[in-house]
C-alpha cells in the first residue's frame, strides 16, 4: 500500500513561449529535424559541442504535463524522434545524453516540455 501521490499543478501553457514561436515559423531557428510530432534544432547558448533540442509539437507544458495529457502515439513519436536525431547527429556510437530541466529548482525557462540532446564530446560527470 502506498500513499496517494501530491497532485501536480501545471501553469497554463504560454502560447507565446519562444519554443511555440519556433513550432509556428515565427522565430528563426537552425532546423536539425522534423516530422509530424517533434521539432529538433540547435540551442541558442550551447553547453557542449553538439546541443540540439527536441520538442513535441503539441502543447505541453513539462514532463507532466507531456506524460499524462499527450496521446499515447505522440508520446512513442516523440521518444522515436529523440533516439532518430541522436543517431542522426552521429551520437550513437560513443553515447550522448538527454536532459528535460522541469520546473523552479531544475531553472527550466521556457515552459513548453522539451529534451536536451548534448554529446559530440565527453560531457564529464552530472555535477549537480
Ligand atoms: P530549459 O528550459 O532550462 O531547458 O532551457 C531552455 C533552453 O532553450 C536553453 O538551453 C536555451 C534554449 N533557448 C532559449 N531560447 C531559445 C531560442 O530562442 N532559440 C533556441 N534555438 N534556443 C533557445
Amino acid at each position: 500500500t502506498s500513499q496517494p501521490l501530491p497532485k501536480v499543478v501545471v501553469p497554463p501553457y504560454d502560447k507565446n513561449n519562444v519554443f511555440a514561436r519556433i513550432l509556428r515559423g515565427e522565430m528563426p531557428f537552425e532546423w536539425v529535424y522534423g516530422n509530424q510530432y517533434v521539432m529538433a534544432f540547435r540551442d541558442i547558448a550551447p553547453v557542449a559541442k553538439v546541443h540540439v533540442l527536441v520538442v513535441p509539437r503539441g502543447a505541453y507544458v513539462n514532463y507532466h504535463d507531456f506524460i499524462e495529457n499527450a496521446p499515447a502515439n505522440e508520446q512513442l513519436g516523440f521518444w522515436k524522434a529523440v533516439d532518430h536525431v541522436a543517431r542522426e547527429l552521429g551520437l550513437a556510437e560513443n553515447g550522448w545524453r538527454m536532459v528535460a530541466n522541469t520546473g523552479k529548482d531544475a531553472g527550466q525557462v521556457v515552459p513548453h516540455f522539451h529534451i536536451h540532446i548534448l554529446g559530440g564530446e565527453p560531457l564529464g560527470p552530472m555535477d549537480n
